[in-house]
Formats: C-alpha cells, sequence, structure tokens
C-alpha cells in the first residue's frame, strides 16, 4: 500500500467532511514550518544557533537563539495565508497581528515555538506545541485582535498538535477524532503516518515529576508520589519506574507512546503561581491530543480542557496520561 503522507491524510480528511479546507491548509503550513525547525535545531553548534538570544521573553526566561528563530519562522510561514485571524506565542506578550497587507482567515494559532529549549545546548530532545482555535464571531473585523479572542476554554479547539525534534523528527496530531503520528522522510521531505491510531494505555507502571521540588509540594502530591515510590510493598501494590526529561514534549511523547503520568504541580516556591506550564499553548493541546487518545487531563481539580482562561500567558498545575492514575491523583486531591 502507498504511504500515507499528512498531505494526503489530510485531503482524505477533507473530503469525509471532517476538516474544512483552510483548517487542512494551516495544518500544512505548521507541519512545513516545523520542518524548517527541525533542520534549524539539527545544526547545532554548525548552524551557530545554540546559546542565549541576549533577551527574555514574557515569562522572564532567556530566550535562546532558538527559540527566536523558531518563533520567527512561524509567523512568517502563517501570517500571508489568509487561514489566521491572528497568532500568540509563548515568546510574545501580545497576540501577532496579521500584517495589514495580508487576508484574514477564521482561526487562531497559539504556540510555543520551541519547548524545552533548556535542553536544546546539551542535545536533548525539544518540540513545538501547538493549538488551532475558531475566531470568534467578529473578530477578524479588521480592527487589532485582541487577547480576549484567544480566550477560549481548551474544549473549543478544532485541531492540536506538537512537534518532536528527536532521533526522528515527528508530528503528533488531532482533528478532533483521534490521534495520527506522522514521521518526518527528510528524503522525500514529507511527514509520513506511521502511527495511525494512538492510544494511551489505562494503567501504567511509570510517573514523570520533578523530585527536586518534593518539599514544595501540597499534601495530595506529597502523599501519591510517597505512594508511588513505596512500591509493591505500598498501597498501590505494584513498583513504579520514573523518567523527567524537562522536555514536555518529549516526556509526553513516552505517555502517548507507552503510557505513563506527567505532573507539574503547583508549589510552595511561588504560591501566586499554579505550576509552570501555560494553559493555552503547553496544557491545551497536550490535553486534548491525550484525551483523544484515551487517556486524561486535569490540574488536580478539574479537566483542563473545562477551565475558562483569564490570560493569555496563564500556568496551571498538570497531571496528564493514564486514565487510572490521573484519576487517582485526583481523587487525592478532592480528599484534602
Ligand atoms: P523543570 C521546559 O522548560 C518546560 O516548560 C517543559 O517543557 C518541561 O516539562 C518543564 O519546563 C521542565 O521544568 O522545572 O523540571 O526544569
Amino acid at each position: 500500500m502507498s504511504r500515507v503522507t499528512l498531505s494526503r491524510y489530510l485531503i482524505e480528511e477533507t473530503r469525509s467532511n471532517h476538516t474544512p479546507a483552510d483548517l487542512r491548509f494551516l495544518i500544512e503550513v505548521v507541519a512545513r514550518a516545523c520542518k524548517e525547525i527541525s533542520h534549524q535545531v539539527s545544526k547545532g553548534a554548525l548552524g551557530g544557533v545554540l546559546g542565549t538570544a541576549g533577551s527574555e521573553n514574557v515569562q522572564g526566561e532567556v530566550q535562546k537563539k532558538l527559540d527566536v528563530l523558531s518563533n520567527e519562522i512561524l509567523l512568517e510561514a502563517n501570517e500571508w495565508g489568509g487561514h489566521l485571524a491572528g497568532m500568540a506565542s509563548e515568546e510574545m506578550e501580545q497576540a501577532y497581528q496579521i500584517p495589514g497587507q495580508y487576508p484574514k482567515g477564521a482561526y487562531l494559532l497559539v504556540f510555543d515555538p520551541l519547548d524545552g529549549s533548556s535542553n536544546i545546548d546539551v542535545n536533548v530532545s525539544v518540540g513545538t506545541i501547538f493549538s488551532v482555535l475558531r475566531c470568534p464571531n467578529g473578530c477578524d473585523n479588521g480592527c487589532d485582535l485582541g487577547e480576549e479572542a484567544f480566550l477560549q476554554p481548551g474544549t473549543e479547539q478544532v485541531a492540536a498538535g506538537y512537534a518532536i525534534y528527536g532521533p526522528q523528527t515527528m508530528l503528533m496530531l488531532t482533528l478532533g477524532n483521534g490521534v495520527k503520528g506522522f514521521t518526518l522522510d527528510r528524503e522525500l521531505g514529507s511527514f509520513v503516518l506511521t502511527h495511525d491510531d494512538i492510544r494511551v494505555p489505562e494503567s501504567t507502571a511509570e510517573f514523570a515529576i520533578n523530585m527536586s521540588n518534593q518539599r514544595h509540594w501540597e499534601a495530595p502530591v506529597q502523599r501519591y508520589v510517597g505512594e508511588l515510590l513505596a512500591g509493591k510493598e505500598g498501597p498501590l501494590g505494584k513498583n513504579y519506574n520514573m523518567r523527567w526529561i524537562a522536555s514536555m514534549v518529549a516526556d509526553v511523547h513516552r505517555i502517548l507512546t507507552r503510557g505513563g503520568l506527567f505532573m507539574y504541580p503547583r508549589d510552595a516556591r511561588d504560591p501566586s503561581m499554579p505550576g509552570k506550564l501555560r494553559l493555552m499553548y503547553e496544557a491545551n493541546p497536550m490535553s486534548f491530543i491525550i484525551e483523544q487518545a484515551g487517556g486524561a487531563a486535569t490540574d488536580g481539580a478539574q479537566r483542563i480542557l473545562d477551565i475558562q482562561p483569564t490570560s493569555l500567558h496563564q500556568r496551571v498545575p498538570v497531571f496528564l496520561g493514564s486514565r487510572e492514575e490521573v484519576e487517582r491523583v485526583t481523587a487525592y486531591h478532592r480528599e484534602a
């Protein structure tokens, strides 16, 4: 059987009336931008793109040269096509306005252009995370797009995906009817369907959390992780393995591939900051993907996709992955 490329998959989705043609075009453009980012990331020191850019992003985090470059690649690839009313990025404080000379479209694109960038200089997998929303009625009325147009709960996403730049470059995508995985064939220059119907195993014996923050966690997380570490002799009756890559794309990709539980809880270091990960362009797209693959995602209290955003760069606690463990740790929060 001939190989199914991303383009063919999207055309077949459009034909079966799942995916409007302009959404198909948007996904193709984002995928093309991810190929360019993959090319730049793979150059490493040879490309003069390692190290810091000498600037900070809206989060107050030092920007890597590749953070800035990846952001620019996504903006330039998407601004002229006529499929977007606006964009928002981890790397930009304000929403990005489509330049006046270009037509506007029906969608909003929100992204973390290069997640895990602290790993770039040590050659560990990083990735691009993106989320697609519809432009609310009238938001493309020619005036500048306000932040409020983006503040939609994750249930309003029409598509979400990530590219992981690892030993292989892969694109994982959901259009709301399952999760598909595509591997970049560098000779062809095409993303080829290699994982047709991805499912997160219901149960797992593997968890992911940054254990160095343990003393800062709230009681439900202390209780839960304590039970995981107690292993077979403990209340959960089995031994657990632990992984922490400190690159959300890589940790989530592992969970999509073989199950597991990813946790980034709030902690006492900064009570005003509910965890580290951002809702709009990290937690929401990853939660959409995980749920579409049969997993679960909460902030400890509620389903992440149900959260009504209040600001573009707001942070949320994240517990996502194998449903059995997400439900357990969420139950412990509710019992507290
Ligand atoms: P820590 C990367 O900076 C990131 O935003 C996620 O990709 C990753 O899961 C997390 O932060 C790692 O955080 O505190 O372990 O360095």
